[in-house]
């Protein structure tokens, strides 16, 4: 049976606390002590599980750079499926996503090193097993929402989305608002042929509902008109993000080392503006 992409928004109650968690890129050990500073404890099924039932949302870009794709796969098929987590749509995880549905895509930037990982797997554990990771996998990446509307007594209190969200998209459903919140505002490509990202976050009006983002690595989290970034790029040497709601905290686990295999990197390459 074909399994459709799934790009509409989805609705997850705050009651109980959320902790979301910025671009991991295969950083599986820091995600995992991430996960206990913030108070989660492994249950005997494997799963990782708050003592006071708050949800772990990712904000995607889980797997590609970094050493442990299979695993953070492996963990968001088990967490999801069992409503222990969520995550959004993102640009790397769309990639691998329709790379594993068969489509012809080329994998760079990083998306390499997952096919490198899946080959070595199926090498380990017998082409069975291997389709099993890959068809898990599709579909965790194809049923992801381009963005979570977190609510608390019926109203929206805060927005989670890969790469940017204008205020009027919160809600829709449409090839514009699902590529802005897999891309960002993408102005064309610079002469180093890197995507142009215009910083929605900067013209954005309002400061409510706050939304939280990652996709663009930061030094630190930033704050900008009820926005908040938290890519620190752990996979670039740099932090693993999270952010507490309701209690607006962040906690973050430095990256044990740069996995990424760059010098210039966005951490490098990075200027404050303000
Ligand atoms: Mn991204």
């Amino acid at each position: 049976m074909r399994h459709r992409p799934q790009t509409r928004s989805k609705v997850l109650s705050a009651d109980n606390g959320v902790d979301i968690v910025g671009d991991v890129h295969g950083c599986y050990d820091e995600f995992i002590e991430l996960l206990k500073r913030l108070g989660y404890e492994r249950a005997p099924d494997g799963t990782y599980r708050h003592p006071h039932g708050r949800k772990l949302l990712s904000l995607g870009d889980i797997t590609s750079r970094g050493p442990y794709s299979i695993k953070m796969l492996q963990f968001f098929h088990q967490h999801v499926t069992t409503g222990l987590a969520e995550m959004v749509d993102s640009n790397h995880g769309w990639k691998v996503a329709r790379w594993l549905d068969g489509r012809p895509v080329t994998l760079a930037h990083g998306d390499e090193k997952v096919e490198e990982e899946i080959r070595l797997y199926q090498q380990e554990y017998g082409p069975k097993k291997a389709s099993l990771l890959r068809e898990q996998s599709r579909r965790l990446l194809f049923s992801s929402p381009s963005h979570m509307i977190i609510k608390q007594n019926e109203k929206i209190v805060a927005v989670a989305v890969h790469a940017g969200i204008r205020d009027d998209y919160i809600g829709m459903d449409s090839p514009a608002v699902y590529t802005f919140c897999r891309y960002g505002d993408v102005a064309g490509t610079g002469p180093d042929g890197r995507p142009i990202r215009r910083e929605w976050a900067k013209e954005r009006k309002v400061t409510s509902p706050i939304i939280v983002w990652g996709h663009d690595p930061h030094p630190e989290p930033k704050r900008k008109n009820g926005t908040i970034n938290i890519d620190q790029g752990c996979v670039f040497g740099g932090k693993l993000t999270a952010y507490r709601y309701p209690e607006d905290e962040l906690v973050s686990v430095p990256a044990k080392r740069n996995y990424s295999g760059l010098t210039d990197t966005p951490l490098t390459r990075f200027k404050a503006d303000d």
